[in-house]
């Protein structure tokens, strides 16, 4: 039987991150590691790098097709925190020398108009609460060896959030039908991956209710006025290689790219 040392868990997820260096999972280490255990580990996280003088700039709901959900065998997703140094601007660069193994997420991205609260809030009370929606791309960089990992680990290392490029424009959801917005992922003049909206639970407002009831249930709050949510892979999620050039385009909302120097 081991302690463990959440805060020591989260300072070797933050240094493998910031070194660009994959560990081993914490459940081979502990398997009794669990959920809640996940969560706890990435609070601490939080905690950490706020303490280094990062602020919060999104939120992200992890694992929300149920494609990804079957694949990793698990039924409710998962959600982590995006901070400021994530951002890269639309038609930017990321230098692949900053990541370990970064792969692409197509998403739909929501800013809400009005504070929302857990514990049954639904998607459509969400759409009303919504201000815009935007597309986005989230890079995601799990820090565990080959890209392997169980719920707890990935939970714990804030569910691989790396890098976010958003789009300039902000729409209003009024004027689509958020479970039919289609996405393509084009990766070096190549069709990687396509999908639609609906493949985020149905749809991608029913994501943002998911996340204020998790919250909720984990006494954390409601969602303030203002927030940024990243809803979950549209597409599959695809690796990154140095060179790529890398644009999508989402049906009546137009393009957002960038390239990995
Ligand atoms: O959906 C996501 O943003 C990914 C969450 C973590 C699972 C993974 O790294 O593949
Ligand atoms: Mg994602």
């Amino acid at each position: 039987m081991f302690l463990i040392d959440y805060r020591e868990l989260a300072e070797l997820l933050i240094k493998a991150e910031e070194n660009q260096y994959a560990v081993s999972c914490i459940t081979d280490k502990f398997p009794d590691f669990d959920l809640s255990m996940g969560y706890v580990v990435q609070d601490e996280l939080i905690k950490m790098k706020k303490s280094q003088g990062h602020e919060i700039i999104a939120f992200k709901m992890g694992i929300t097709s149920e494609a990804k959900m079957k694949q990793m065998n698990v039924d409710e997703p998962i959600y982590g925190t995006v901070f400021d140094y994530m951002l890269v601007p639309d038609k930017g660069e990321i230098v692949m020398e900053e990541f370990i193994h970064p792969k692409i997420e197509a998403e739909i991205a929501f800013i809400l108009a009005e504070d929302i609260e857990g514990p049954a809030i639904t998607g459509a009370e969400v759409l009303a609460k919504t201000k815009g929606i935007l597309p986005v791309f989230e890079i995601i960089d799990s820090r565990y060896e080959n890209f392997k990992f169980k719920l707890p680990d990935v939970i714990a290392d804030n569910t691989s959030a790396s890098r976010v490029v958003f789009g300039d424009k902000v729409f209003d959801p009024k004027e689509f039908d958020l479970e039919k917005i289609r996405v393509t992922l084009i990766i070096n003049g190549e069709l990687k991956a396509n999908g639609t909206s609906a493949a985020v639970l149905g749809n991608p407002a029913n994501s943002v209710a998911m996340l204020a009831n998790m919250l909720f249930s984990h006494g954390k709050g409601k969602i303030p006025k203002g927030s940024i949510i990243l809803t979950g892979g549209i597409t599959e999620a695809i690796l990154l290689t140095k060179g790529d050039h890398v644009i999508s385009n989402y049906d009546g909302m137009g393009d957002i790219s960038f390239n990995v120097r």
